[in-house]
């Protein structure tokens, strides 16, 4: 069979100015807040491949090391014949391991809106799995998916969701999304999750600030798209990087924090900053077992099984009706 790559684009895609008003209203809200997917421009999405290689962010190497482990159990759990919809693909390093074990894949759909990404991770992909369908979804996961007519009829639909991206969002969110992709994957379908796991501070900590400063200059790019894509004047060198865990919410919180009183031009909006400001950018919750069977069950979900990683860090977590 030949290879099948499919882009199809979002053509319900929110206008330009819809940017500038994501980015004015977070920055009136008081205290200020951006959200995270601004990250994710191909500068952001080449920069947090940089992170998942620093030796503090163990959450990279932790889900390997579990794919080699039990890449064979997950796949006789999720049975032959699967469809294998990846929410957020972006380079995709981690679905080998997974695909390598899948028996008689239907085909692996990548939905991911970091358009290099998507065309990087599907040529590699078709490299290594000439047979399979690829079927590239350029849309944002949070919304409503259409998704593409299968080149076969599936066994069932399992949504991926690796590397504990579940994890920036908040409970609220977090259920919503479970309960679309609940919708999505059918009455007989799945979904496999990472969920980063509670652990000692320092470990989690240092993860979050690494000292080559990978994820500070990822922290950072934000400010620069904006620069970019909306014409404001963020100057990067009087804005730093802050991470702390909160341990109460179980949560790492990443601030943006202006070192000087300062204004900057958003649109025809002139933002005060205040020194010390911080603004928020980023959750990154971690989870107990039992905070994340909680999670579930508010979307209508049971656990499974759950498997970790040899040290205990890090879970991907199989979730059915
Ligand atoms: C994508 N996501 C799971 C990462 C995390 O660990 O929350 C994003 C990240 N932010 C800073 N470092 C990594």
């Amino acid at each position: 069979m030949s290879v099948q790559a499919y882009l199809v684009r979002d053509e319900q895609r929110p206008p330009d100015n819809a940017l500038l008003q994501v980015v004015q209203r977070g920055l009136r809200s008081q205290p200020k807040r951006l959200p995270s997917w601004l990250f994710y421009d191909d500068q952001g999405s080449a920069l947090f491949e940089q992170i998942c290689e620093q030796p503090e962010y163990y959450l990279t190497r932790a889900e390997i090391a579990l794919l080699k482990e039990h890449a064979g159990d997950i796949a006789d759990v999720l049975g032959p014949d699967a469809r294998l919809v990846e929410y957020g693909s972006g380079h995709a390093i981690k679905t080998r391991l997974l695909l390598e074990r899948l028996e008689a894949p239907v085909a692996w759909v990548p939905v991911e809106l970091a358009s290099e990404a998507l065309r990087l991770s599907g040529e590699r992909m078709a490299q290594y799995f000439p047979e399979l369908p690829i079927q590239q979804l350029s849309v944002d996961f949070t919304r409503p998916l259409r998704l593409p007519v299968p080149p076969r009829a599936p066994r069932r639909t399992v949504i991926y969701f690796p590397g504990s991206t579940i994890g920036n969002f908040d409970e609220r969110e977090a259920a919503q999304l479970l309960r679309k992709m609940r919708g999505e994957m059918g009455d007989n379908g799945g979904i496999l999750v990472g969920a980063d796991l509670k652990k000692d501070r320092a470990i989690i900590e240092a993860a979050y600030n690494d000292r080559a400063g990978i994820t500070e200059a990822f922290t950072l790019n934000m400010l620069a798209r904006l620069n970019r894509e909306l014409g404001c004047n963020f100057e990067l060198g009087a804005f730093r990087h802050r991470a702390r865990y909160n341990a109460m919410a179980g949560r790492i919180e990443t601030h943006i924090v202006s070192e000087r009183e300062q204004r900057v031009r958003v649109g025809r909006l002139q933002v005060l900053f205040r020194e010390d400001e911080a603004m928020l950018v980023e959750y990154s919750c971690k989870y107990s077992l039992e905070d994340f069977a909680a999670l579930a069950a508010i979307a209508g979900l049971a656990v499974q099984h759950v498997w970790t990683d040899p040290e205990g860090l890090f879970s991907l977590q199989y979730l059915t009706r």
